[in-house]
């Protein structure tokens, strides 16, 4: 039975992006969020990137530069299925993993999750990009599926979207060699300028399309933003880079069957360069905290 209707299919066709109320159930969230207040207490006793890490062996757990144990700055969480049982659950299992099946289905496999945590006054943004230039694969039936771990309004550093960009062009990250991990800056202000802010109570989700064109803001307010990010592709969307937050999960099909067949649907795709550090907001040029020598 389809979980979305279809006008909400044709709308996120349409606009690349599509907004769901209650896509967790408020059993899952509260525990999706006890483990978020453990983490963020875990966090106080660091002052750097720390484990258990992932299966690259890079750090789980990133705070940004202003973390200090009085104010948490937690910012990343890698692949949290890999660690908790909630996460995994919802990553597997929620109305979200049917929704997300209802777009590109029935055959869905898992790619990557994290969360992405601003808490109050967090200065992390993130700059404009197309998802699909971090995971290219053979197609694009790619969803990112983002769940407000918090209510989320135009203070606390929303995602915003530019409607319609699913459509193309694809943009590059790259400054010359440099990979940047954003869009230049003339194509920012042109995005800026056609965005729209994703709000909602926590408990929705944001399904986003691979090749939307998003970003937000810092958090400029007194309460925290928190984001749980999985990644769902069709089963015959098979990567053509490296995944960047690998899990042993990953590749693990959560509705119908694995494929047989890849199907090949991109012509030439700029390939990213991998992260080395423990998150991608280094590569923004957001310095991770640091313990001092
Ligand atoms: O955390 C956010 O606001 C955006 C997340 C995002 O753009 C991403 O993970 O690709």
């Amino acid at each position: 039975m389809p979980v979305l209707s279809r006008e909400q299919i044709d709308a996120f066709w349409r606009d690349g992006y599509l907004m769901v109320e209650d896509a967790v159930t408020p059993t899952q969230l509260a525990a999706l969020k006890a483990e978020i207040a453990k983490w963020v207490e875990e966090s106080r006793a660091h002052s750097s990137p720390f484990g258990p890490p992932t299966i690259d062996g890079r750090p789980r757990f990133d705070m940004g530069g202003e973390h200090s144990a009085e104010k948490p700055a937690l910012r990343r969480i890698n692949n949290p299925s890999d660690i908790s049982d909630a996460y995994r659950e919802v990553m597997l299992d929620a109305r979200t993993v049917d929704m997300v099946a209802d777009l590109i289905g029935p055959d869905v496999k898992f790619h990557h999750c994290k969360i992405n945590l601003k808490l109050s006054g967090a200065k992390t943004e993130v700059s404009y990009h197309q998802d699909f230039a971090y995971t290219p694969h053979t197609n694009s039936d790619i969803v990112t599926a983002l769940l407000f771990l918090d209510d989320i309004d135009e203070s606390n550093g929303c995602l915003t979207v530019v409607p319609g960009s699913h459509k193309g062009p694809m943009l590059s990250l790259f400054d010359g060699e440099r990979f940047t991990g954003g869009v230049a800056a003339d194509a920012e202000k042109q995005a800026l300028a056609k965005s729209v802010p994703c709000l909602g109570k926590a408990g929705s989700v944001c399904l986003m399309h691979t090749k939307l064109l998003h970003g937000s803001a810092a958090n400029g307010a007194d309460k925290a933003r928190g984001l749980y990010i999985c990644v769902y592709t069709a089963a015959d969307a098979v990567p053509i880079a490296r995944n960047p937050m690998p899990s042993p999960n990953e590749g693990r099909i959560v509705r119908g069957k694995e494929a047989r067949f890849a199907r090949l649907s991109e012509g030439r795709v700029e390939l990213p360069k991998q992260p080395k550090s423990a998150s991608f907001f280094t590569v923004l040029g957001q310095e991770s905290k640091q313990a001092a020598e």
